[in-house]
Protein backbone atom coordinates (compact mmCIF):
# COMPACT_ATOMS: atom_id res chain seq x y z
CA UNK A 1 0.00 0.00 0.00
CA UNK A 2 1.26 3.44 -1.19
CA UNK A 3 1.41 5.41 2.10
CA UNK A 4 0.99 9.34 1.77
CA UNK A 5 3.95 11.42 3.11
CA UNK A 6 4.31 15.40 3.05
CA UNK A 7 7.39 15.35 0.45
CA UNK A 8 5.47 13.77 -2.62
CA UNK A 9 2.35 16.15 -2.02
CA UNK A 10 4.17 18.92 -1.71
CA UNK A 11 6.05 18.00 -5.16
CA UNK A 12 4.89 20.25 -7.95
CA UNK A 13 2.24 21.38 -6.20
CA UNK A 14 1.68 25.42 -7.29
CA UNK A 15 -1.47 26.66 -5.25
CA UNK A 16 -1.56 30.04 -3.25
CA UNK A 17 -2.98 28.89 -0.11
CA UNK A 18 -4.59 26.24 -0.23
CA UNK A 19 -1.50 23.43 0.88
CA UNK A 20 0.82 25.91 1.82
CA UNK A 21 1.85 23.99 5.06
CA UNK A 22 0.96 19.82 4.51
CA UNK A 23 0.51 17.52 7.74
CA UNK A 24 0.38 13.80 7.34
CA UNK A 25 -0.78 11.83 10.35
CA UNK A 26 -1.05 7.96 10.69
CA UNK A 27 -4.06 7.75 13.09
CA UNK A 28 -6.18 10.39 13.88
CA UNK A 29 -9.61 10.77 15.31
CA UNK A 30 -10.80 13.51 12.73
CA UNK A 31 -8.46 15.14 10.39
CA UNK A 32 -10.80 18.46 11.19
CA UNK A 33 -10.25 18.15 14.96
CA UNK A 34 -6.40 18.52 13.51
CA UNK A 35 -7.08 21.14 11.52
CA UNK A 36 -8.89 22.98 14.97
CA UNK A 37 -5.82 22.56 16.71
CA UNK A 38 -3.36 24.24 14.32
CA UNK A 39 -6.32 27.15 14.33
CA UNK A 40 -5.84 27.02 18.13
CA UNK A 41 -2.21 27.34 17.65
CA UNK A 42 -2.61 30.19 14.95
CA UNK A 43 -1.60 28.21 12.08
CA UNK A 44 -2.16 29.99 9.08
CA UNK A 45 -4.87 29.52 6.26
CA UNK A 46 -4.48 27.15 3.48
CA UNK A 47 -2.76 24.16 6.60
CA UNK A 48 -3.90 20.89 5.12
CA UNK A 49 -4.24 17.89 7.49
CA UNK A 50 -4.13 14.20 5.68
CA UNK A 51 -4.48 10.84 7.82
CA UNK A 52 -4.42 7.33 6.69
CA UNK A 53 -6.82 6.70 9.05
CA UNK A 54 -9.46 7.99 11.63
CA UNK A 55 -11.09 6.50 14.20
CA UNK A 56 -13.86 8.97 14.88
CA UNK A 57 -14.51 10.38 11.07
CA UNK A 58 -17.65 12.73 11.41
CA UNK A 59 -20.08 13.53 8.71
CA UNK A 60 -22.74 16.09 9.30
CA UNK A 61 -25.17 16.60 12.31
CA UNK A 62 -23.75 14.25 14.24
CA UNK A 63 -23.52 11.10 11.71
CA UNK A 64 -20.19 8.66 11.40
CA UNK A 65 -18.21 9.08 8.38
CA UNK A 66 -16.49 5.51 7.72
CA UNK A 67 -12.30 5.82 7.14
CA UNK A 68 -10.83 2.56 7.01
CA UNK A 69 -6.94 3.27 6.88
CA UNK A 70 -4.93 3.47 3.67
CA UNK A 71 -8.29 3.04 1.94
CA UNK A 72 -8.92 7.06 1.19
CA UNK A 73 -8.22 10.26 0.95
CA UNK A 74 -9.25 11.90 4.81
CA UNK A 75 -8.72 15.52 4.63
CA UNK A 76 -8.91 18.83 5.95
CA UNK A 77 -7.92 22.49 4.91
CA UNK A 78 -8.08 25.22 7.78
CA UNK A 79 -9.64 28.52 6.16
CA UNK A 80 -9.30 31.92 7.39
CA UNK A 81 -11.72 34.12 4.64
CA UNK A 82 -11.26 37.42 5.03
CA UNK A 83 -13.95 39.23 6.97
CA UNK A 84 -17.26 39.76 5.40
CA UNK A 85 -20.52 41.95 6.42
CA UNK A 86 -23.48 40.38 7.42
CA UNK A 87 -25.93 37.87 4.81
CA UNK A 88 -22.48 37.15 3.12
CA UNK A 89 -20.71 36.41 6.31
CA UNK A 90 -23.60 33.89 6.92
CA UNK A 91 -23.21 32.00 3.35
CA UNK A 92 -20.02 31.15 4.39
CA UNK A 93 -20.52 27.43 5.51
CA UNK A 94 -22.59 26.76 2.61
CA UNK A 95 -20.39 28.31 0.11
CA UNK A 96 -17.55 26.59 1.15
CA UNK A 97 -19.48 23.46 1.41
CA UNK A 98 -19.76 24.17 -2.69
CA UNK A 99 -16.31 24.84 -3.37
CA UNK A 100 -15.53 21.54 -1.60
CA UNK A 101 -17.70 19.68 -3.74
CA UNK A 102 -16.86 21.14 -7.13
CA UNK A 103 -13.44 20.77 -5.97
CA UNK A 104 -13.84 17.14 -5.34
CA UNK A 105 -15.72 16.37 -8.18
CA UNK A 106 -13.67 18.14 -10.81
CA UNK A 107 -10.44 16.41 -8.90
CA UNK A 108 -11.58 13.13 -9.55
CA UNK A 109 -12.69 13.67 -12.96
CA UNK A 110 -9.49 15.09 -13.78
CA UNK A 111 -7.22 12.25 -12.04
CA UNK A 112 -9.80 9.21 -12.70
CA UNK A 113 -12.03 10.56 -15.42
CA UNK A 114 -14.78 9.21 -13.66
CA UNK A 115 -18.18 10.99 -14.20
CA UNK A 116 -18.38 12.43 -10.29
CA UNK A 117 -21.74 14.20 -9.96
CA UNK A 118 -22.58 16.95 -6.71
CA UNK A 119 -25.92 15.84 -4.69
CA UNK A 120 -27.34 18.45 -2.65
CA UNK A 121 -25.90 19.42 -0.34
CA UNK A 122 -22.84 17.72 0.45
CA UNK A 123 -22.39 14.85 -1.51
CA UNK A 124 -20.14 13.97 -4.42
CA UNK A 125 -21.20 10.52 -6.92
CA UNK A 126 -20.18 8.38 -9.18
CA UNK A 127 -23.19 6.69 -10.76
CA UNK A 128 -25.79 7.07 -8.17
CA UNK A 129 -23.39 6.23 -4.98
CA UNK A 130 -21.82 8.28 -2.94
CA UNK A 131 -17.68 8.32 -3.09
CA UNK A 132 -17.40 11.08 -1.28
CA UNK A 133 -18.68 14.07 1.41
CA UNK A 134 -17.69 17.48 2.71
CA UNK A 135 -18.18 18.81 5.89
CA UNK A 136 -17.55 22.53 6.99
CA UNK A 137 -17.31 23.84 10.29
CA UNK A 138 -17.00 27.22 11.06
CA UNK A 139 -16.26 29.74 14.28
CA UNK A 140 -15.66 32.85 14.98
CA UNK A 141 -11.61 33.35 16.33
CA UNK A 142 -10.06 35.88 17.96
CA UNK A 143 -8.86 37.36 14.59
CA UNK A 144 -11.93 36.45 12.73
CA UNK A 145 -13.73 33.97 11.12
CA UNK A 146 -12.19 30.29 10.78
CA UNK A 147 -13.47 27.27 8.89
CA UNK A 148 -12.37 24.01 8.93
CA UNK A 149 -13.15 22.27 5.29
CA UNK A 150 -12.97 18.21 5.41
CA UNK A 151 -13.01 16.08 2.61
CA UNK A 152 -13.51 12.06 2.63
CA UNK A 153 -12.99 10.27 -0.73
CA UNK A 154 -13.36 6.24 -1.18
CA UNK A 155 -10.29 5.58 -2.97
CA UNK A 156 -9.46 2.22 -2.83
CA UNK A 157 -11.71 1.44 -0.52
CA UNK A 158 -13.78 -2.20 -0.90
CA UNK A 159 -17.19 -2.53 -1.09
CA UNK A 160 -17.26 -5.56 0.15
CA UNK A 161 -15.44 -4.34 3.65
CA UNK A 162 -17.97 -1.72 4.05
CA UNK A 163 -20.62 -1.60 6.78
CA UNK A 164 -23.72 -3.29 5.65
CA UNK A 165 -25.69 0.19 5.64
CA UNK A 166 -22.66 2.22 4.09
CA UNK A 167 -22.20 -0.44 0.89
CA UNK A 168 -26.14 0.33 0.32
CA UNK A 169 -25.82 3.54 -0.99
CA UNK A 170 -21.92 4.23 -1.30
CA UNK A 171 -18.68 2.61 -3.45
CA UNK A 172 -15.26 4.01 -3.83
CA UNK A 173 -13.26 5.07 -7.21
CA UNK A 174 -11.75 1.76 -7.53
CA UNK A 175 -14.73 -0.53 -7.28
CA UNK A 176 -16.58 1.91 -10.02
CA UNK A 177 -13.17 2.16 -12.28
CA UNK A 178 -12.15 -1.39 -11.95
CA UNK A 179 -8.58 -0.93 -11.22
CA UNK A 180 -6.67 0.77 -8.06
CA UNK A 181 -6.06 4.37 -8.23
CA UNK A 182 -3.10 6.96 -7.58
CA UNK A 183 -4.03 8.51 -4.36
CA UNK A 184 -1.32 10.87 -4.28
CA UNK A 185 -2.08 11.89 -7.76
CA UNK A 186 -5.63 12.56 -6.98
CA UNK A 187 -4.92 14.00 -3.47
CA UNK A 188 -2.79 16.28 -4.94
CA UNK A 189 -5.04 17.39 -7.94
CA UNK A 190 -7.53 17.93 -4.84
CA UNK A 191 -5.02 20.51 -3.37
CA UNK A 192 -5.25 22.36 -6.18
CA UNK A 193 -8.66 21.84 -7.22
CA UNK A 194 -9.31 23.49 -3.61
CA UNK A 195 -7.17 25.90 -3.89
CA UNK A 196 -8.55 27.33 -7.75
CA UNK A 197 -12.10 27.25 -6.41
CA UNK A 198 -10.90 28.81 -3.26
CA UNK A 199 -9.91 31.87 -5.16
CA UNK A 200 -13.21 32.18 -7.26
CA UNK A 201 -14.94 32.64 -3.65
CA UNK A 202 -12.80 34.88 -2.48
CA UNK A 203 -13.51 36.70 -5.69
CA UNK A 204 -17.18 36.69 -5.32
CA UNK A 205 -17.43 35.25 -8.51
CA UNK A 206 -20.78 33.21 -7.54
CA UNK A 207 -21.78 32.94 -11.40
CA UNK A 208 -18.90 30.87 -12.02
CA UNK A 209 -19.11 28.70 -9.21
CA UNK A 210 -22.94 28.07 -10.09
CA UNK A 211 -22.51 27.54 -13.30
CA UNK A 212 -20.37 24.86 -12.63
CA UNK A 213 -22.33 23.61 -9.85
CA UNK A 214 -25.22 22.92 -12.27
CA UNK A 215 -23.39 21.15 -14.57
CA UNK A 216 -21.99 18.84 -11.87
CA UNK A 217 -25.59 18.72 -10.36
CA UNK A 218 -26.90 15.12 -9.83
CA UNK A 219 -30.34 17.01 -7.92
CA UNK A 220 -31.06 19.63 -10.50
CA UNK A 221 -34.30 18.90 -12.45
CA UNK A 222 -34.94 15.50 -9.71
CA UNK A 223 -38.18 15.15 -7.18
CA UNK A 224 -36.78 14.73 -3.90
CA UNK A 225 -38.32 15.29 -0.50
CA UNK A 226 -36.53 16.46 2.51
CA UNK A 227 -36.96 17.66 6.05
CA UNK A 228 -35.95 20.68 7.70
CA UNK A 229 -36.35 21.21 11.28
CA UNK A 230 -38.95 18.60 11.34
CA UNK A 231 -41.22 19.35 8.62
CA UNK A 232 -40.93 17.45 5.58
CA UNK A 233 -41.27 19.02 1.96
CA UNK A 234 -41.12 17.48 -0.85
CA UNK A 235 -41.06 18.60 -4.97
CA UNK A 236 -38.82 19.40 -7.90
CA UNK A 237 -35.40 20.83 -8.01
CA UNK A 238 -35.87 23.62 -10.06
CA UNK A 239 -32.71 25.62 -9.24
CA UNK A 240 -29.36 25.60 -7.42
CA UNK A 241 -27.47 28.64 -6.45
CA UNK A 242 -24.63 29.66 -3.85
CA UNK A 243 -26.76 32.25 -2.79
CA UNK A 244 -29.94 31.53 -2.56
CA UNK A 245 -29.80 27.64 -2.18
CA UNK A 246 -31.79 24.95 -3.75
CA UNK A 247 -34.88 26.15 -4.80
CA UNK A 248 -37.22 23.73 -4.41
CA UNK A 249 -41.14 23.77 -6.59
CA UNK A 250 -43.72 21.93 -4.14
CA UNK A 251 -46.52 20.18 -4.90
CA UNK A 252 -48.82 22.78 -4.30
CA UNK A 253 -47.17 24.91 -6.65
CA UNK A 254 -45.22 27.30 -4.24
CA UNK A 255 -40.92 27.75 -4.56
CA UNK A 256 -39.12 27.40 -1.54
CA UNK A 257 -35.52 27.77 -0.64
CA UNK A 258 -33.49 25.55 1.27
CA UNK A 259 -29.75 26.37 2.45
CA UNK A 260 -28.93 22.98 3.20
CA UNK A 261 -27.27 23.14 6.81
CA UNK A 262 -30.63 21.87 8.14
CA UNK A 263 -31.64 19.75 6.19
CA UNK A 264 -32.15 16.17 5.61
CA UNK A 265 -32.35 14.42 2.44
CA UNK A 266 -34.80 11.85 2.32
CA UNK A 267 -35.60 10.85 -0.68
CA UNK A 268 -33.77 11.68 -4.43
CA UNK A 269 -35.43 10.16 -7.18
C1 LIG B 1 -20.60 13.76 4.91
O1 LIG B 1 -21.53 13.73 5.91
O2 LIG B 1 -20.74 13.26 3.83
C2 LIG B 1 -19.30 14.49 5.29
C3 LIG B 1 -18.15 13.55 5.39
C4 LIG B 1 -16.86 14.28 5.66
C5 LIG B 1 -15.73 13.35 5.95
C6 LIG B 1 -14.43 14.05 6.06
S1 LIG B 1 -13.09 12.95 6.17
C7 LIG B 1 -12.02 14.20 6.62
C8 LIG B 1 -12.79 15.09 7.56
N1 LIG B 1 -12.67 14.64 8.92
C9 LIG B 1 -13.86 14.24 9.42
O3 LIG B 1 -14.03 13.79 10.58
N2 LIG B 1 -14.81 14.42 8.49
C10 LIG B 1 -14.28 14.98 7.26
P1 LIG B 1 -23.04 13.26 5.77
O4 LIG B 1 -23.67 13.87 4.59
O5 LIG B 1 -23.63 13.48 7.11
O6 LIG B 1 -22.93 11.73 5.44
C11 LIG B 1 -22.70 10.79 6.44
C12 LIG B 1 -23.42 9.51 6.03
O7 LIG B 1 -22.77 8.94 4.89
C13 LIG B 1 -23.38 8.45 7.10
O8 LIG B 1 -24.51 8.52 7.93
C14 LIG B 1 -23.34 7.15 6.30
O9 LIG B 1 -24.64 6.77 5.93
C15 LIG B 1 -22.63 7.55 5.03
N3 LIG B 1 -21.21 7.24 5.08
C16 LIG B 1 -20.38 7.13 6.15
N4 LIG B 1 -19.13 6.88 5.79
C17 LIG B 1 -19.13 6.82 4.44
C18 LIG B 1 -18.13 6.58 3.46
N5 LIG B 1 -16.85 6.37 3.76
N6 LIG B 1 -18.53 6.60 2.16
C19 LIG B 1 -19.81 6.83 1.80
N7 LIG B 1 -20.79 7.04 2.68
C20 LIG B 1 -20.46 7.05 3.98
Amino acid sequence: MNVLSSDELRRGLQTRIVGRKIHVHDRVVSTNDVAWELADRGAEGGAAVFAEEQTGGRGRLGRNWWSPRGAGIWMSVLLRPPDLAGPEQEGTVPMTTIIGALAAADAIRAATRLPAMIRWPNDVLVGRRKVAGVLVEARQGETGRELVLGIGINVNARQSAMPEDIARSATSLSETAGQDIDRLELARTLLQELDRWYQVKLDRDSEAINRRWRELSATLGQRIELEEDGRRYEGTVIDVDVRFGLALRLDQGNIRHFRGEHVTVIRHH
